[in-house]
């Protein structure tokens, strides 16, 4: 942890104050030092009130996401968020991360940005990334699975976001298998998996998280408003992005290390349990295939497996899913 992430997180442990001494002791830096690091944190937006009783006192937190802020809210996590990264605006966050990966930064590194100029979906399709309105994220992992096995990464990012936006906003939200979740029947959640891998190994996984936060209904673009909405719309207030973002990373942490140590069926349970998709009629556009039928389950490796009219059992590993009513 650097000494800002130090500092917040003895000021939140210490709400009535922490004086500047017991700073700079725990911190093994000078009372000046302490000072100097307390006025760049006000500098970034944080209200921290000083008296000669209390000492420091965190009173009030800028709505902008700080790698500071998030490690120190984050504390120890085994993989995911080891390495945090925030920019104010990029082109995409899974590119950052694809450079870094290629750079040979190790797995758990996490970007976010505040803003992206060229947020993607599936198929080049876009995503709307409106600034500090959301948390648009890529996640670095180098799992040891085998290529057809990622798709237990993406199975598990929605259980990990389900949990998080439950605890943190008490709202429950319906996954879409293989990427999105619902709240509501409209999309609150995208996740993009890309991949780097040869035939039979994973050089790396890249997952990129879009979650839409604190935007109004008339922030989305038209043709979004019937589809898409936000975590602050069906609370019915802003959420901190801060606190959810840290959560997110917390409960990928505990999913990420259930699937690496070969638990994914307790994953793909919970999944089944929180999924819209299980038990309905769907029709999936693979390509130029279209398949129609019931979703049965989801197999070993994610995969979507939908009981044709024929009375086939397709498996499903990636593709378009619409429900039907
Ligand atoms: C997805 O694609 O849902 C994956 C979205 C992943 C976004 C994250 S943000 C961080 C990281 N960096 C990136 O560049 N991407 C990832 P797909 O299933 O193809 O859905 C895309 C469709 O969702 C679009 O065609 C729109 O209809 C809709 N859409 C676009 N922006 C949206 C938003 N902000 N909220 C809800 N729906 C949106």
């Amino acid at each position: 942890m650097t000494t800002d992430a130090k500092i917040l997180f003895a000021l939140r442990a210490n709400s009535d104050g922490v004086s500047g001494a017991q700073l700079a002791e725990q911190l093994a830096i000078s009372r000046a030092a302490v000072w100097s690091r307390i006025e760049e944190l006000r500098q970034v937006g944080f209200a921290i009130e000083a008296g000669p009783h209390f000492g420091y006192r965190l009173v009030g937190e800028p709505d902008a996401l700080l790698a500071d802020d998030l490690m120190a809210r984050l504390g120890q996590t085994k993989v995911v968020g080891r390495d945090i990264r925030v920019f104010e605006e990029t082109t995409s966050t899974n590119d950052v991360i694809e450079k870094l990966a290629r750079d040979g930064v190790k797995e758990g590194a996490v970007v976010f940005a505040e803003s992206q100029t060229k947020g993607r979906g599936r198929l080049g399709r876009k995503w709307m990334s409106p600034t500090r309105k959301g948390l648009w994220f890529s996640v670095l992992l180098r799992p040891n699975l085998q290529p057809q096995e990622t798709t237990q990464l993406t199975v598990a990012s929605a259980t990990a976001l389900r949990r998080a936006i439950h605890s943190v906003t008490g709202l429950s939200a319906e996954i879409k298998w293989p990427n999105d979740l619902l709240i509501g029947g409209k999309k609150v959640v995208g996740i993009l998996t890309e991949m780097s891998a040869e035939v039979d190994r994973v050089r790396h996984v890249i997952l990129g998280i879009g979650v839409d936060v604190n935007q109004d209904a008339a922030e989305f673009p038209v043709e979004l408003r019937k589809i898409a909405t936000s975590l602050k719309i069906e609370a019915g207030g802003e959420i901190s992005r801060a606190e959810l973002a840290t959560e997110i990373l917390r409960e990928l942490d505990v999913d990420y290390v259930r699937i690496c140590g070969g638990k994914f069926s307790q994953v793909a349970d919970e999944w089944e349990a929180g999924c819209a998709t299980i038990g309905k009629k769907v029709s999936v556009q693979m390509g130029s295939r279209l398949i129609r039928g019931c979703a049965e389950a989801l197999d070993d490796d994610g995969a979507l497996l939908v009981r044709t009219e024929h009375g086939h059992l397709e498996r499903v590993i990636g593709g378009d899913v619409t429900l039907e009513k």
